[in-house]
């Protein structure tokens, strides 16, 4: 299971800045608005230290980390559900994502053209917030168009839906995004489909100046130019410059731990001589559940699941020591995985 995130922002931002920086892969980053117009798609390591450690004590061949997918695309302008800037159809890029990422400029630089004329974070995030809920309406109308002939023809499905579109609409016409309109869970699964980029957990990123990394706000505050330049350096020298100014993580490192509590995403391991795995799954997903992302056949043939949590596991030396000292639990179907445990899965075949 990969998630994904779409970064969207007024142009000259800073996304594609923050993105090459994310995914230390080669885009274009310019001084020019609109200098994205493809889509440009970046898997990025998650970083962490726990899986090195299981490594090393398991004297792994291979580290492998789980991944997130970060999608960049062009920049939205106000008007652009009516065709300004370049209009909104890139959007389609980022249906498919399960969060999207909203960066906001606060640095300054002159030399730095912003469209709207002037530094503002407040007033770029109503009006992207508001081209995003546009972009709604237009999806929300022409299933409405579809869904209402069916709805007359007795289509069931479509009855249903009906009334919720309705109220969906309604909703948007009146400025709000879908999250506030649909807070049923079981209307969330229906309009499932719709792929509504109101109805994504949203994630803000306020590109600030170098000096401004430490200032209070709600939302996450990188320099996406400290971390182009963090991302061109060794692990070692980065995490020196790092210390230099003060920072105990670099913000993608940050943005990334956001990004799994709001999608409410854990990570457990593998963990053997052949490689240390990470993997990434829904907080509150059983073991089966668990063993299937591996493989399907460990889902379907599931036994039961030996597990230990990974901090318990480094500290005994390795798997031999935690088996001797007792320390692996056996777990069966009904287990909730946690975040950090290391499982083997007993599977038939
Ligand atoms: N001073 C400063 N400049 C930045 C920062 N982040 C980005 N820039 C500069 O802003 C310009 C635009 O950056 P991009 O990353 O291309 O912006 P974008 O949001 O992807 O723009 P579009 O693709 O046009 O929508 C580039 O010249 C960057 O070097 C920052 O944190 N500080
Ligand atoms: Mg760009």
């Amino acid at each position: 299971m990969s998630f994904s995130i779409g970064i969207v922002g007024l142009p000259n931002v800073g996304k594609s800045t923050l993105f090459k920086a994310l995914t230390k892969k080669q885009v274009d980053a310019a001084n020019y608005p609109f200098c994205t117009i493809n889509p440009n798609v970046g898997v990025v390591a998650v970083p962490d230290d726990r899986l090195d450690k299981l490594a090393q004590v398991s004297k792994s061949a291979k580290i492998v980390p789980t991944t997130i997918e970060f999608v960049d695309i062009a920049g939205l302008v106000q008007g652009a559900h009516k065709g300004e800037g370049l209009g909104n159809q890139f959007l389609a890029n980022i249906r498919e994502v399960d969060a999207i990422v909203q960066v906001l400029r606060h640095f300054q630089d002159k030399n730095v053209t912003h469209v709207a004329g002037q530094i503002n974070p407040e007033s770029d995030k109503e009006t992207i917030n508001l081209e995003l809920i546009f972009a709604d309406l237009q999806t929300l109308e022409k299933r409405r168009v579809k869904n209402s002939k069916l709805a007359k023809s007795g289509d069931k499905d479509a009855m249903t839906l009906e009334p919720i579109l309705a109220k969906l609409q309604a909703g948007l016409e009146n400025g709000q995004p879908a999250t506030d309109i649909i807070t049923d869970q079981e209307e969330k699964k229906i309009i499932k489909d719709l792929n509504l980029l109101t109805l994504k957990p949203m994630i803000y990123v306020l590109n600030v100046d170098e000096d401004n990394i430490f200032q209070e706000t709600d939302y996450i505050p990188i320099s996406a130019k400290i971390e182009a330049e963090l991302a061109e350096l060794s692990p070692e020298e980065a995490k020196e410059y790092l210390s230099e100014l003060k920072l105990n993580a670099s913000g993608l490192d940050r943005l990334i731990q956001k990004s799994y509590e709001i999608l409410e995403l854990i990570t457990f391991f593998t963990s053997g001589e052949m490689e240390s795995k990470a993997w990434t799954i829904k907080r509150g997903t059983k073991a089966p559940q668990a063993a299937g992302v591996i493989h399907t056949d460990f889902e379907q043939g599931f036994i039961r699941a030996e597990i230990i949590n990974w901090q318990d596991l480094v500290d005994a030396g390795g798997e031999a020591k935690a088996k001797e000292k007792g320390l692996i639990r056996l777990e069966g179907k009904e287990y909730v995985m946690a975040d950090g445990d290391v499982a083997h899965f007993r599977f038939a075949q």
